[in-house]
């Protein structure tokens, strides 16, 4: 059924090689590894073209929420490009699982969101929401309330207004970004900071560095702020329990929206349907994309508060902005039957009840590795740092390496887990068990012995 050629590993490599530019990659270092061929996968694990299996503890990119070989949304996926695979939302139209989808999203949602816009990645979300933001105020008669402020160390997408929003500095170099309009604060990484004071102190400091940048640039120039519930790509950085109720409070007080970026926390990953609610956030904003699909299919969108929404419709007229593929139908349709399963299953309470506190367990056990200075994890998003001394936890010289060096490790062993740094990163599918969760964490103590092994006594 398959329409694509079987063919050797060696043969997929060098087309692979030849031909193909992959995201966030560097190619010269890639040409002399080669790829790793992903040809299928099955609950949480993902299968190489050798046939060997290894644990995506990852879901993928932070998406494959409801696991992997789901028939149901296949099926989904199927019967909707059967019935109709594409038309668009434009021009007066609509069709029924776009509509269906936003209606479902908005129940999941806390009551100040009744409208959804749809887009077809985080990224086209993050752009949508930056139009909408510079609307709203324009249409507020405060088109000077312009600029929307950030984190340093964020991660919001990789078009131009997406990355401008993000706090990646190695991305702003390579293309000339910000965008005017975009300003950073300090991110609530307790770990990274000179942890002179004890984390909550550190929470409302870092809180407290966006109301002084709306002090600095103006209150009535500030038009939002964004953050993820908690940072993903930047190395899973959990908030100190102090930072967003004092960010809720600055926003409150200036008037400012506030954009919850939910690409990652939402549908389930911290055992609730969105960060916010994790949190106790009241956002303005809501752009989602990954778990919304489990991946399936891609796609985006924004749920908008009545706040906004209200002034976009009565005083807008046309909002002269859409994406070709704003509510594909049959990425609507994958992403109604995704949420079927999250609900039908109880996914979204298993990760608050029952895997998320065993996963968490387990891998709070990792700190009593020698190499381990801390452990975090909320739901089933987590992050252990590799440290070169456990006492003053002092990070490893760049040149050993370590967390690549652990990360490769513990892929031969058969677990992905990521590495941003030192930091380790893991975010695997709701549907995790206990056994899966005990061979992560078994896994990850084993392949951290062997880094340990691996640097022990070399100069960096
Ligand atoms: N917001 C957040 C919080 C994200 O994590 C995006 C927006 C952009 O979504 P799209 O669908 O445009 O990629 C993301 C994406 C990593 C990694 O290395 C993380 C993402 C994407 C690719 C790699 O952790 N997150």
């Amino acid at each position: 059924m398959a329409a694509i050629e079987k063919r050797s590993r060696d043969a997929w490599q060098a087309l692979d090689s030849e031909h193909h530019l992959h995201p966030f990659t560097d190619h010269k270092a890639l040409a002399s590894k080669r790829s790793r061929i992903i040809a299928r996968a099955d609950g949480v694990y993902i299968e190489d073209v050798d046939g060997k299996r290894i644990l995506d503890a990852m879901s993928g990119l932070w998406c494959v929420n409801a696991g992997y070989g789901r028939e149901e949304i296949v099926e989904a996926a199927a019967a909707q490009l059967r019935e109709l695979p594409y038309y668009n939302n434009f021009f007066q139209c609509a069709h029924p699982p776009s509509i269906e989808l936003a209606s479902m999203l908005t129940e999941l949602a806390q009551p100040q969101f009744k409208r959804v816009f749809f887009a077809g990645s985080g990224s086209e979300a993050n752009d949508t929401v930056v139009r909408m933001v510079r609307r709203y105020w324009d249409l507020m008669g405060q088109p000077e309330r312009h600029t929307i402020i950030s984190r340093k160390n964020a991660y919001h997408g990789s078009t131009v207004a997406a990355a401008s929003l993000g706090g990646m500095k190695p991305m702003h170099e390579q293309s000339g970004l910000p965008i005017p309009g975009i300003a950073h604060v300090e991110q609530p990484y307790w770990f990274d900071s000179d942890r002179s004071l004890d984390p909550e102190a550190f929470g409302l400091v870092a809180a407290r560095s966006l109301e002084q940048k709306i002090l600095e640039l103006g209150a009535d120039k500030v038009a939002a702020f964004i953050g993820e519930p908690i940072q993903g790509a930047g190395g899973v950085v959990v908030p100190p329990a102090s930072y967003w109720p004092e960010v809720q409070r600055i926003c409150d007080e200036y008037g400012i929206l506030l954009i919850s970026d939910e690409v990652i926390c939402g549908f389930g990953r911290l055992g609730c349907w969105f960060g916010a609610d994790y949190f106790s956030t009241r956002p303005d904003f809501m752009p989602f994309a990954k778990g919304v699909t489990s991946g399936y299919l891609p796609l985006g969108g924004v749920l908008v508060s009545d706040r906004v929404a209200d002034v976009l419709i009565d005083k807008g007229g046309e909002f002269f902005h859409g994406y070709t593929y704003s509510g594909h139908p049959a990425a609507c349709a994958v992403a109604i039957a995704n949420l079927g399963i999250l609900r039908r299953e109880n996914l979204v309470e298993r990760v608050a009840d029952d895997i998320g506190p065993y996963l968490q367990a387990r891998w709070h056990s990792l700190a009593e590795h020698p190499l381990v200075g801390e452990t975090r994890m909320v739901g089933l998003m987590g992050a252990f740092e590799m440290v070169d001394d456990k006492a003053s936890l002092r990070r490893f010289e760049e040149a050993y390496r370590a967390g690549t060096v652990f990360r490769d490790r513990c892929i031969e062993r058969g677990v992905v887990l990521r590495a941003v740094g030192d930091t380790i990163i893991c975010a695997p599918p709701l549907t995790l068990s206990k056994a899966e969760a005990d061979i992560i964490v078994d896994t990850a103590w084993s392949a951290l012995d062997e880094t340990h092994e691996h640097i022990k006594g070399r100069p960096a």
